[in-house]
């Protein structure tokens, strides 16, 4: 897979993307991630890339020929349909449906905004997708972009290693991950549950499952609404609940 990132800031994904297992994806020929640096389609003698905005109010707003030169740089030769992003905290919130969705592409390209954001002449004309990751307002979309890149390529076959780890991650199929445990088997007073240390396949699978059912109750019940769930793991569920009253009481 390919991911071409625009940006003012390069040199701001030099440390994130050559850490473990990005530099493996990359490594391993399984991400070939390109940085392209928007001042260089700059054409004034100053490399301006932003100006005031229209109407005043404050701030720089990125310039629009820049960034368009720097999208069709990446376009060149990319599939048909290549989707064209931008961060921004107007887009749809990203998530692990997100991940898996723009993993199945060739290439993506992500457009990194600053100051402001971005002329809107560029949304308009050139921006095919817009994702936010998360409802608050960040200095650029270079943070923004290194999030997507890492919950992308966990999706690339072989980039994890283990195949199908991605879809066993918090959120796959709707809820959270159980609580994970390495050696030693007792640590502080307390002791790894005996179902893991016993190691039964299919007994560690049903313990995690109702596990993750589990966290999912107390930490995110919203998931459990959209989850497809069997009718026993309705039933715990309600256990779960009858539980919470009764400690309550
Ligand atoms: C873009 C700030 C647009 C404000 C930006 C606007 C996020 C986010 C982000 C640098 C850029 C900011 N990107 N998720 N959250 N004018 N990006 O904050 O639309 O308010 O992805 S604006």
């Amino acid at each position: 897979m390919r991911i071409d990132v625009l940006t003012l800031f390069p040199a701001m994904f030099e440390g994130p993307m050559t850490e473990s297992m990005l530099w493996k994806a990359r490594d391993h020929h399984l991400l070939d991630l390109r940085l392209h640096d928007i001042r260089d389609y700059t054409t004034d003698k100053h490399h301006k890339a932003d100006d005031i905005p229209y109407g005043g109010g404050g701030g720089m707003i990125m310039k629009a020929e820049p960034v368009a030169k720097a999208v069709e740089a990446a376009l060149v030769d990319a599939p048909a349909g290549t989707p064209v992003i931008m961060m921004t905290p107007q887009g749809r919130v990203f998530s692990h449906d997100i991940a898996k969705e723009l993993a199945q592409h060739e290439q993506i390209i992500l457009v990194c905004g600053r100051y402001e954001g971005i002329d809107d002449r560029v949304r308009e004309l050139i921006i095919t997708d817009e994702i936010s990751i998360g409802d608050f307002v960040l200095t650029g979309g270079e943070l923004p972009a290194m999030v997507i890149i890492d919950a992308v390529i966990r999706h690339i076959p072989g980039v994890l290693g283990a195949e199908g780890a991605a879809d066993a991650d918090s959120h796959a199929d709707g809820i959270l991950e159980g609580p994970h445990y390495t050696r030693p088997p007792e640590w502080r007073g307390l002791t790894v549950p005996q179902v893991l240390q016993e190691g039964d396949h299919a007994k560690v699978a049903k313990w995690r499952r109702e596990q993750g059912l589990r966290r999912t109750w107390q930490q995110r019940p919203d998931l459990l609404l959209k989850a497809d769930l069997t009718e026993d793991e309705r039933y715990l569920l309600a256990t779960f609940a009858n539980e919470y009253a009764a400690k309550k009481r």
